[in-house]
């Protein structure tokens, strides 16, 4: 029977499964339980003891931060299912399943003692420069692996087919991500009058709407792998050069470049939030640094299962294996697709993070009320040519150059 466990119930909980309590070691009444809930939905505390640490994350029947709206439980389970499925690709990359209750709906994994949460840890003018790379590296054998171009169709059905009944949280993708934003809802918000003009507008532009609406289709239309489904910079932890991705709750099958362009997004608007230039030049560092580690690696995935003849039932190996030429030509425009979603994807990003339900601190924590509209502006505006003008920003590089210039 399901109930929300209060840290006295965590420590019974706990001291139940014998695992658990070894990793923990030492007697119950000396672990110290602390919860660190930070994100929307779920309750999280950490957990340790005189052996190690767990982290402890239950769902509750209701969005964490809006008591009021009422939600189903599944999405731990989601996640359970997501690390399961990406651990074998991705190893350290993210973190160990280390139990699941499907009556509590609560997830346990390794704690990750001493990381921070990549967006505070960049808030906070901090550098990691290994960390976009790893999560390029990231998408990229978490994607591959899961995807037709490496799996035999029925397995990939298989692997696929429990995800793409996540209809809890995908619909909050489709309202709150790719369809409120673009029309009055009363979710909408955004922090400053200012911005009404530029809301108004976006609203009003066919071609935004246009593009959307594309993108809608590309999300629920275009199976290509198992998503993370929710890659922005407060689902990745990071300690010196060590980078771990989390929170896979909303794992689907789906456009590769939802991924990417999530991250982008994000990594955009720290582009655009941060006023130090050192900061400035980071962000777009890391933007390049992950699509060129995610392009890369996902390339090479790709050769190497062509080379071993291991590559699955779309591109299939018989066909190309002794056809580098066309081979290549397949993966460019492959590649090139997912280049292009990544930066609509990003675009919608911003836009929701700005004027939807779900803000990021970034923004939201600039004080000075004239300077956060401005820099909100700027990023509207680049998100509005993104999606509308898209010769603008054919490539990564390129969005890095005109993102440079708006945010300076
Ligand atoms: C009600 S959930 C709002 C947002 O929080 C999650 O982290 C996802 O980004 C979702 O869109
Ligand atoms: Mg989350």
């Amino acid at each position: 029977a399901y109930r929300t466990l209060d840290p006295a119930g965590i420590r019974a909980f706990l001291a139940a499964q014998p695992a658990l309590a070894a990793r923990l070691g030492g007697q119950p009444d000396v672990w110290r339980v602390h919860e660190v809930s930070d994100g929307n939905l779920n309750n999280v505390f950490l957990v340790d003891g005189p052996a190690g640490g767990i982290c402890f994350k239950q769902s509750l029947p209701h969005v964490r931060v809006d008591p009021n709206w009422k939600m189903p439980l599944d999405r731990t389970a989601f996640e359970a299912a997501y690390l399961r499925a990406v651990r074998p690709h991705v190893g350290d990359l993210t973190t160990e399943l280390l139990h699941f209750d499907p009556d509590l709906f609560v997830l346990v994994v390794e704690s990750l003692d001493g990381h921070v949460v990549l967006r505070h840890g960049l808030m906070q003018g901090g550098d990691w420069p290994d960390a976009a790379a790893a999560i390029g590296r990231f998408v990229a054998r978490a994607t591959f692996p899961t995807s037709p171009l490496a799996l035999k169709f029925e397995d990939a059905s298989t692997l696929l087919a429990p995800f793409a009944r996540n209809h809890t949280l995908t619909r909050i993708t489709v309202d709150l991500v790719l369809t409120d934003p673009y029309h009055p809802h009363p979710r909408n918000r955004w922090l400053s009058p200012e911005l009404d003009a530029t809301v108004a507008a976006l609203r009003a532009d066919p071609a935004v709407r246009r593009r959307v609406g594309q993108m809608q289709a590309r999300f629920l239309t275009c199976q290509q792998a198992l998503l993370h489904g929710d890659l922005h910079t407060g689902s990745v932890m990071v300690s010196g050069s060590d980078t771990r991705v989390i929170d896979g709750e909303f794992a689907l099958p789906g456009p590769i470049g939802f991924d990417c362009g999530l991250f982008v997004g994000n990594l955009l608007m720290h582009l655009f939030a941060t006023p130090a230039p050192e900061g400035r030049a980071r962000a777009l560092r890391d933007i390049d640094r992950f699509w060129t580690h995610f392009r890369q690696d996902f390339t090479t995935l790709w050769t190497n299962a062509i080379a071993c003849g291991q590559s699955g039932d779309a591109y299939a190996a018989p066909l190309f294996r002794d056809d580098p030429a066309s081979l290549q030509q397949v993966q460019t425009q492959f590649l090139d697709d997912i280049e292009a979603d990544t930066i609509a994807f990003a675009a919608l990003e911003i836009i929701r993070r700005t004027t939807g339900y779900a803000h990021v601190a970034d923004f939201d924590l600039i004080t000075d009320r004239t300077a956060r509209a401005a820099r909100q502006e700027a990023a509207l505006r680049l998100a509005r040519d993104m999606l509308a003008e898209p010769a603008r920003t054919p490539t990564i590089s390129a969005l890095g150059a005109l993102a440079a210039a708006r945010a300076a």
